[in-house]
């Protein structure tokens, strides 16, 4: 058995890309994927498309669509669908940066890869969101942990047209009971801190969960796919309806099977009852 997790690294930022996160709540690691990797993602994510356009069906179990119009596609949990899927939310730079800004180890808690193609009008608003504020932090030697870290790659090039994910600078650390429509008005009222994101193909935006984010918005006229994937501490649950494929969960090492279920915290209790048991003396 491989030691799956040998490879991810720690640190996994930079001292520049902690800050930009701690400061503005996300941060973009240009050119991670490779062209080979951006290519073969791409093309499982546009054939699955494809396939449903053609047959209305899911490519397997264990998966599920949130949107299939025309102008939003979306595929949710994929790691079971295709090997370069599965390569994604394993990335190890991917886990050990979602590791540093969880403050411990992961499991993913979702996985989704979109199509997002032009509206015919084109809104002036943005779907500013988020499901929860700041609540589950801890700071840790100076540093700002959050529970819950999504890595967003996006497949194509990114101008300033291309409608990049889209987020509220620094909202990251602004209480729930700020009610979210104020904060979204106030950003509004001052669109410097609302932040874009333009980046070559193969770029991941790193951000806390608690950060106020949304779909860019297309004004180029071009599609606008990308891979994400979400991040918890490990004893969490999945996201509704992101729990692990059973059958092929029993593939996989057992690093990779406690990535994607969770499943080291039983390990982990595991280990704990090894030392504290008492040694042999002989
Ligand atoms: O489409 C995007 O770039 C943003 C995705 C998003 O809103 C989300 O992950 O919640």
């Amino acid at each position: 058995m491989s030691d799956a997790t040998a490879s991810i690294p720690f640190p996994a930022l930079t001292p520049a890309q902690r800050l930009h996160i701690e400061i503005y709540g996300y941060v973009i690691i240009e050119n991670l994927l490779d062209p080979s990797e951006i290519g073969t993602i791409t093309d499982a994510l546009y054939g699955i498309e494809d396939d449903f356009r053609r047959t209305g069906e899911l490519p397997g179990p264990s998966c599920f669509n949130t949107s299939t119009t025309e102008e939003f596609f979306r595929i949710d949990n994929l790691p079971h669908l295709a090997p370069c899927f599965f390569d994604y939310v394993t990335h190890p730079r991917i886990v050990g940066m979602a590791q540093e800004i969880v403050g411990g180890n992961v499991r993913l808690q979702q996985s989704d890869a979109h199509i997002r193609r032009p509206l015919d009008e084109i809104p002036q608003t943005y779907g500013f969101h988020r499901t929860m504020g700041p609540t589950y932090h801890h700071i840790e030697k100076g540093l700002y942990h959050f529970t819950f870290i999504k890595a967003l790659t996006n497949l194509t090039d990114l101008g300033p047209d291309d409608g990049g994910t889209t987020v509220i600078a620094g909202t990251h650390k602004i209480p729930d009971e700020v009610p979210r429509e104020a904060i979204i008005a106030a950003a509004y009222d001052d669109p410097a801190m609302i932040h874009q994101v333009e980046a070559p193909a193969g770029s991941t935006l790193l951000f806390f969960e608690s950060l106020m984010h949304a779909a860019g918005i297309i004004r180029s006229g071009k599609e606008r796919p990308l891979i994400l994937s979400g991040y918890l501490p490990v004893m969490f649950q999945a996201w509704n309806h992101y729990d692990p494929d059973p059958d092929f969960l029993t593939t996989l090492s057992d690093e990779h099977r406690a990535l994607l279920s969770g499943e080291a915290k039983f390990n982990w209790q595991r280990r704990a009852r090894d030392l504290a048991a008492p040694t042999d003396p002989a």
